[in-house]
């Protein structure tokens, strides 16, 4: 796009012809940089801020235009956006990519069409990783692997079986693969843990508590529930709900319930006690794909990988001034 924009509105400035109405120190900024953005949906707390982090970074002011497409948790409008912004021709496209696998072909398009493609948040399954020029966002399998420690550090002493029940993110997922997959291999490592479920809460509040509470109700004899592994913070919230109508106590005392993301509300149930492990997510990865944006606007080659940096939260690390101060 900006192939075209800038010989225009230099052509335009010069010939003094901008809008009468602005003398030239007021007209727009000039957009040198037009980025297509593709992202999931807005299906969470964690996917919220990501957009904004995004919004917040390549404004007109700073000399981008930003193209924004909503996905609604469907790859289909991913893949067609992808379409739209190559025939728009834009300088770069985020993808936030919904699942890991069918992205090859629209890629390809894109690398046809000499459109760098920065992959935010998640990650795609290829055979061809210069399908993509870079990716910012979490170790998910990391991010499991912490949590699984935990689990196993709290349940050391457990004298008897540790039932969990686990509740995942949207099948298929980099995220949902990762969080889940250190979990699985942990229970079949460890011959006292098993699951007593594993549902599938779409990291939504409402689908969360609705397969939760469907599961609850369908149980022959009331389920012993040890722990209970939520793969989002709105997950969590959702289980949490369905269990304490039921009369479950969620915390150090009862279930003790492991969620993802560390958003403001996640650490309010964690500060609180119901929530007994937060691992963070970090959502506010504008500014480093901005950086990236630049290497590649002075002709240099990034990494390929920019993994954000996370911490994890139980109770006794938080305090509401803590969260208070939080961005997200
Ligand atoms: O944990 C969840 C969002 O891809 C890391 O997707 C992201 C996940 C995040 O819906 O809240």
């Amino acid at each position: 796009m900006k192939k075209l924009l800038a010989p225009l509105l230099a052509l335009c400035l010069l010939a003094g012809c901008a809008p009468a109405h602005h003398p030239p120190e007021e007209s727009a900024a000039i957009i040198h940089t037009v980025i297509g953005v593709s992202q999931v949906g807005a299906e969470s707390g964690f996917r919220v801020t990501n957009t904004e982090s995004i919004r917040s970074v390549f404004t007109e002011e700073a000399g981008y235009r930003l193209l924004f497409e909503d996905a609604r948790q469907k790859q289909e409008n991913q893949i067609a956006a992808i379409r739209k912004f190559i025939q728009q021709q834009v300088d770069y496209i985020l993808l936030m990519p919904l699942c890991v696998t069918g992205w090859d072909s629209v890629l390809q398009e894109a690398k046809a069409a000499g459109i760098p493609v920065i992959l935010v948040d998640r990650v795609i399954e290829t055979e061809d990783d210069s399908l993509y020029t870079a990716h910012v966002g979490s170790d998910f399998r990391w991010e499991g692997e912490q949590a699984v420690a935990w689990l196993e550090e709290t349940f050391r002493e457990a004298p008897g079986p540790v039932n969990i029940l686990h509740i995942r993110g949207t099948l298929d997922t980099s995220a949902q693969l990762g969080r889940s997959n250190a979990l699985e291999e942990a229970v079949a490592q460890h011959e006292s843990w098993s699951f007593l479920a594993q549902l599938d809460g779409d990291f939504t509040q409402a689908k969360t508590y609705e397969v939760t509470t469907q599961w609850l109700d369908n149980q022959p004899q009331r389920p012993d529930i040890h722990a209970v592994y939520c793969e989002n913070d709105n997950t969590a919230l959702g289980a949490i709900q369905a269990l304490e109508e039921r009369g479950y106590l969620c915390g150090p005392e009862g279930i003790r319930v492991i969620s993802f993301d560390a958003t403001r509300q996640g650490l309010d149930y964690c500060l609180e006690g119901k929530i007994s492990l937060e691992v963070e997510c970090d959502p506010l990865v504008g500014p480093q794909v901005e950086k990236i944006i630049q290497i590649l606007e002075r002709g240099d080659v990034p990494d390929k990988h920019y993994y954000t940096r996370e911490r994890l939260f139980t109770p006794e690390d938080l305090t509401r001034e803590f969260i208070d101060q939080r961005p997200y």
